[in-house]
């Protein structure tokens, strides 16, 4: 009876973690817009990650981008998979720090979201600031909530090509 018990408990322990780190049953906050119809044609979407240390600082990091004129056009919170985050960083999978940054960014839960402005890709770099938090500006997302290379709070799309690939990979159009 004990071991019937305890393959129940095992199964039901298993459900939930999948269902947990599932994206479509994941824990939505707000979703508007995520594609471009209707915006100016000077405006463009990135997509940026609040990686699982930074995530209770982020009001203050959506502060940081509404006030520099992005608008937060969709967000929600999820959890990733070891197989997701390998292929949202596959091209890093050559670099030492590969398995280091799957696994952090597997932590906890982070929040994805799509900003739209004029030169949002740019826009986000900036605000976001160097990739080690010790080298970023005064101000910036990185110098303020980052703790090092790795943990450094947030991610920003490089090119355009990157934030469609990226926006595609967390909101995919139904
Ligand atoms: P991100 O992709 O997260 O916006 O950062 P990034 O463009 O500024 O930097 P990238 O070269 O694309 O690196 C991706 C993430 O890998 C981690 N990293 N670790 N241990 C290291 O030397 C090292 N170098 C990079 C960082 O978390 C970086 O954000
Ligand atoms: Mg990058």
């Amino acid at each position: 009876m004990k071991i019937i018990n305890q393959v129940i408990f095992l199964l039901f322990a298993c459900l939930a973690g999948c269902t947990q780190s599932e994206i479509s049953k994941s824990d939505v906050i707000e979703v508007k817009k995520t594609n471009l119809d209707g915006a100016q044609d000077t405006e463009q979407e990135t997509l940026s990650i609040i990686k699982p240390d930074a995530v209770c600082f982020a009001e203050k990091i959506n502060a940081k981008f509404q006030s520099a004129g992005l608008e937060i056009v969709a967000q929600k919170k999820i959890q990733l998979t070891m197989d997701q985050a390998m292929e949202f960083y596959k091209e890093h999978r050559e670099k030492k720090f590969f398995g280091e940054l799957c696994t952090y960014i597997c932590s906890g839960p982070v929040i994805v979201q799509i900003l739209r402005g004029k030169d949002a890709i740019a826009k986000n770099r900036k605000i976001m600031g160097n990739t080690n938090p010790l080298k970023a500006e005064t101000g910036t997302i990185r110098r303020e909530f980052g703790k090092n290379i790795q943990n450094n709070a947030a991610h920003g799309s490089d090119s355009k090509e990157s934030a469609t690939r990226e926006i595609k990979l967390f909101f995919p159009k139904s």
